[in-house]
């Protein structure tokens, strides 16, 4: 059984995750009005993603006898300097959830929640990949796109990387 506390944090982490797919759906719309039509994909493909770990959390509420509750979502911002400025916001972001899952897994821990903490294990997987990913393309991004010479490059990997995205560890 699911104490209070937890449905409350969990119900936290619905408006957060449903965030990141909007925040990440606006990206995709400054990219692709900025020629980068790859990056554009990726991040749509992206924000799909993270609607489907809110529906995750969703889900798991009601299947466990809870209410889900769909909070209110602040508006992305939708202006940027630059790609390397929006993929800086994407692993700062990223490291902001986890820090929200850490919490959840805490919580967990604290109430004796196993089947709970079992159900954590996989975004636990999940942002460790997701931090590797956005490290590594920010990590390309510096290297070969400071003159902005190499966001072809970059814009031509993210597109191979939206129609091939990696699968999060079973
Ligand atoms: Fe990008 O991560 Fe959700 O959880």
């Amino acid at each position: 059984m699911l104490s209070e506390n937890m449905v409350r944090k969990i119900n936290e982490q619905i408006i957060v995750e449903h965030e990141s797919s909007n925040l990440y759906l606006q990206m995709s719309a400054w990219c692709a009005v900025h020629g980068l039509a790859g990056a554009a994909a990726f991040l749509k493909a992206h924000a799909e993603e993270e609607r489907m770990h809110m529906l995750k959390f969703f889900d798991y509420l009601l299947e466990t006898g809870n209410m889900a509750l769909l909070g209110p979502a602040e508006q992305p911002k939708h202006e940027y300097e630059s790609l390397e400025a929006m993929f800086t916001q994407i692993l700062n972001h990223e490291r902001f959830v986890t820090g929200k899952i850490n919490e959840l897994v805490a919580l967990a821990y604290e109430d004796k929640d196993y089947a709970t903490l079992n159900f954590l294990q996989w975004f636990v997987a999940e942002q460790r990949e997701e931090e590797s990913l956005f490290s590594s393309i920010l990590d390309k991004i510096k290297m070969i796109a400071p003159d902005g010479r190499g966001l072809y490059f970059v814009d031509r990997e993210l597109a191979q990387a939206a129609a091939a995205p990696p699968q999060p560890e079973a």
